[in-house]
């Protein structure tokens, strides 16, 4: 395994490698001086992170069929509420053709069973720790109460887990603490309300201090909510709704999924090692576990539920047919569910956590001829997703409603009664580097923002480099981008914000739904690990 930085080669236009090492440059710049982010703004780099290289051979690309993850099955459904058990345990999988590969899962597969619901109905998950680690579940986008939302420190313990072993800080094992911690025994049972607007939601660990790499490693699976409104619109649904969670990730010489960690067991010290501090990359691109698949379609409309679960990699999709034509991406919904009216995209940045809901028409395709989906941001194999193969025409009676909802909230700026300025910036934590919000890296034991359920208030976000910022419990709306108004993308109602480097944005929300103890935190994974959360208390 070689550390490198991606090579972009120009594929953006404009872009030199100088340019894209720079960011390495100004980290450790910024690390030895405390000099200020403005140095590093300057370099403007397109890409976070480093990029770790496979040490096996690599699939061609269209070649492993699609994925769909398995539909989890209640084990009760009594008192209008549906129960399900999830066991945390080691698997192996074989992701990459003939390769073996250990994973961290939820019920044995990476990513973990799918959860189908209804908005309003009531549902619990059960989860049993059997990893050899503590574990934390967050339901991301999920409208949560406080106890069930996998706070960093409220720890599922695996059996025979010694307290006084638990690392609870950041890098230089300063101990932290945290009073209001509420640790379980192998299991916990996480009860989400989901009275919320329909979406797709991702379930993840969010363990303190070691996310990244328990993510990395496959604690990851989708969850939908449904509803009577948004069935009746007549989408495409059936087999020809697809959930795609794309992720990069990287293999070494035995198989196994290869991870920058300090600690490989992660038990006691976090992070990673220093070329990988901006965020960990890797060279294969999985989508539902499988890199660079492929899946046969009608020659009709579809409707892809895009989420990019991955831990520092952005994307920019586009689906290019084989005579080089761009199909339309029709966006319907954003993290938090339907827009008002679709918008119509050629290119679709993500960044990590974002979800979008677009459908695609492959029925001016040739049947036998394939769709791919192309990564703009990507160089060389990481420019590649996956591919459609158009294997039959079919008829088709879905549609697009001009008007896809009407109940988005409306919140105005003269609505706030608050305006805050949160930055987003590389800084000192503990000794080395870390990654701060207002300065400062997370201490779960310290009061950063305190609303009052029910207000509504303006945040003001500025990033040195790509932070994509996460609230927990709120949607959010987009007010501006850069002091101008939102982009094409900002549509609906978000959860996560991708703030490229040295940008600003406002956003707008209502906090309510739960008081109690939340997060908003970069959901660069290794970002979020290395410091970038902070407190979110709702009273
Ligand atoms: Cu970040």
């Amino acid at each position: 395994m070689r550390e490198q930085y991606d090579d972009r080669s120009g594929r953006t236009g404009g872009m030199t490698r100088r340019r894209v090492l720079g960011i390495g440059g100004a980290l450790g710049v910024m690390a030895a001086t405390g000099l200020s982010a403005s140095a590093a703004l300057a370099r403007r780099p397109s890409i976070t992170g480093a990029e770790l290289r496979s040490a096996v051979p690599l699939p061609p690309p269209f070649q492993v069929p699609l994925p769909l993850p398995s539909v989890l099955k209640p084990v009760s459904t009594s008192g209008g509420v549906d129960r399900y058990e999830i066991t945390q345990r080691e698997a192996s999988a074989e992701i990459l053709p003939g390769v073996r590969t250990p994973l961290w899962t939820y019920e044995g597969t990476f990513p973990g069973p799918t959860i189908e619901s209804r908005r309003g109905r009531p549902v619990t998950v059960s989860h049993r720790n059997e990893l050899p680690v503590p574990t934390a579940v967050h339901l991301h986008g999920g409208r949560t109460p406080a106890d069930s939302d996998g706070y960093p420190t409220d720890l599922v313990l695996p059996e025979g887990w010694q307290e006084h072993s638990m690392h609870m800080g950041h890098g230089s094992g300063h101990g932290m603490h945290d009073p209001r911690a509420v640790v379980t025994e192998l299991t916990r049972d996480y009860t989400f309300p989901l009275d919320q607007r329909p979406t797709l939601l991702w379930y993840h660990d969010h363990r303190m201090d070691f996310t990244a790499p328990a993510i990395w490693r496959g604690l990851a699976g989708l969850h939908v909510i449904r509803d009577d409104a948004e069935d009746s619109l007549g989408l495409p649904a059936g087999r020809r709704e697809l959930p795609l969670a794309i992720a990069d990730r990287a293999f070494a010489a035995d198989g196994s999924l290869d991870y920058p960690a300090l600690d490989p067991t992660l038990r006691e010290r976090p992070g990673v090692r220093g070329s990988y501090l901006a965020g960990v990359l890797g060279d294969v691109i999985l989508v539902n576990g499988a890199p660079w698949p492929v899946h046969e379609v009608d020659a009709a409309r579809y409707r892809l539920r895009i989420l990019n679960a991955s831990n520092a990699r952005h994307y920019e999709l586009e689906a290019v047919t084989d005579d080089g034509r761009q199909l339309d991406l029709v966006q319907i919904g954003a993290d938090q569910g339907l827009l008002a009216a679709p918008v119509t995209h050629r290119l679709l940045p993500m960044a990590p956590a974002e979800r979008y809901d677009v459908v695609i028409d492959f029925s001016r395709v040739p049947v036998g001829s394939r769709v791919r989906l192309l990564n703009r941001l990507g160089a060389g194999r990481t420019g590649e997703v996956m591919a459609f193969r158009v294997a039959r025409t079919a008829a088709d009676d879905s549609r697009i409603p001009r008007t896809l909802s009407n109940d988005l909230p409306t919140w105005r700026r003269a609505d706030a009664v608050r305006v805050r300025d949160f930055s987003f910036r590389a800084g000192r934590m503990g000794g080395g580097h870390g990654w701060l919000i207002g300065g400062l890296p997370f201490d779960p034991a310290r009061s950063d923002v305190t609303v009052r359920l029910g207000d509504v208030e303006v945040w003001r976000l500025v990033a040195d480099v790509h932070h994509p910022v996460h609230l927990h419990l709120v949607g959010f709306r987009v007010l501006s981008r850069g002091g101008r108004p939102p982009l094409p993308h900002d549509a609906g109602l978000k959860d996560t914000i991708s703030l490229r480097p040295g940008e600003s944005a406002e956003i707008i929300t209502r906090f309510d739904g739960y008081r109690g103890r939340y997060l908003f935190h970069c959901h660069n994974a290794e970002h979020e690990d290395m410091g970038m959360m902070a407190n979110l208390e709702i009273v």
